[in-house]
């Protein structure tokens, strides 16, 4: 299959988080059919949303894909596995060592169980915007629009 160009966010609230996000960095490098082109800056993040929990790390890698969504979920939830993350136990939206969200897979739009995209909270979360307005200052998010539009729309 051609590329596609894809943007995951990484994100880390306990332990040493910037190793963790690079280690995961080096284990998406290791994966077939996946290059990573770009990654953002990490940046210091109060967390977002209902639970108390501790600040994250977060940033956003810009990747070449030659594996369809379904195969590149199933390998991020194994890196997340790897580094300790357990979904079945963890609170929603609570602390975790790691956290990778397939944020855009080109301009597909997939609603599917456990396969979301655009990732459906994209577009109101400035930790996830900021870093994809640095790698891509004219990304289109698909049915939302333009990412410095929707930077500029947040209040
Ligand atoms: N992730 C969440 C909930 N809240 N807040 C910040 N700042 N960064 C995150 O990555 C984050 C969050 C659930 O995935
Ligand atoms: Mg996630
Ligand atoms: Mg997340």
């Amino acid at each position: 299959m051609a590329p596609v160009r894809v943007f995951v966010g990484l994100g880390s609230n306990l332990g040493e988080r910037e190793a963790t996000l690079r280690a995961a960095l080096g284990r998406l490098r290791a994966l077939s059919g996946v290059r990573v082109v770009a990654v953002s800056r990490f940046r210091d993040t109060e967390p977002v949303g209902n639970v108390e929990q501790p600040r994250f790390l977060n940033g956003a890698a810009a990747l070449d894909v030659e594996l369809p969504p379904r195969e590149l979920l199933d390998s991020l939830l194994a890196i997340e596995r790897e580094f300790g993350r357990d979904r079945a136990r963890s609170v929603g939206h609570g602390p975790r060592t790691l956290d990778l969200d397939l944020l855009l897979y080109g301009d597909a739009r997939l609603d599917e169980p456990g396969l979301e995209v655009p990732h459906p909270r994209l577009h109101e979360r400035r930790f996830v915007l900021e870093p994809l307005h640095e790698l891509d200052a004219a990304l289109v998010v698909p049915g939302r629009g333009g990412v410095e539009a929707l930077l500029a729309g947040l209040d």
